[in-house]
């Protein structure tokens, strides 16, 4: 069965330009409620760790570099079946890709600063909220 917590990250590039109330909106309307929220920076060495999984692709030391470049809002949301919702709420990775009206289309600049972040899987969004956040700071 589809879980009900999805763990999302506003990137630096959509801190930089201004766009975390705008992108915390689309995320209310989207029905999502937020059960943990903080705005903080990754260090170099946590941005690695995060991404682990992508260690081999050819782009992880820009990733790296990139998210940990600038603060970030990083949040734990619920919704019904939360992880694929919100797939379909910010758009593909690649914001030429994105569907319209999608966070991505709306607000990345490009693959690589893509505006957002989303939970690929249930298994994932519970490793990346207990990454970031204590027990206690998560109110679900
Ligand atoms: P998503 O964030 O849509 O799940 P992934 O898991 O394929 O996409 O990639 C994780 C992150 O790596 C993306 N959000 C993006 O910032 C970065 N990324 C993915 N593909 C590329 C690429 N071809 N060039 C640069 N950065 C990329």
């Amino acid at each position: 069965m589809a879980g009900n917590i999805t763990f999302t990250m506003i990137k630096p590039d959509a801190v930089r330009n201004g766009h975390i109330g705008a992108i915390l909106n689309k995320i209310n309307e989207g029905g999502f409620e937020i059960v943990a929220m903080k705005y903080t920076k990754l260090s170099q060495e946590k941005a690695g760790e995060f991404y682990e999984v992508h260690k081999e692709r050819p782009f992880y030391g820009e990733l790296v570099e990139f998210m940990s470049s600038g603060p970030i809002v990083a949040a734990v949301l619920r919704k019904d079946n939360a992880v694929e919702s919100f797939r379909t709420l910010i758009g593909a990775t690649n914001p030429e890709e994105a569907a319209e009206g999608t966070i991505r289309a709306l607000y990345a600049t490009s693959i690589g600063e893509n505006a957002v972040h989303g939970a690929d899987s249930d298994e994932n969004a519970l490793r990346e909220a207990n990454f970031h956040f204590a027990g206690t700071e998560m109110f679900m």
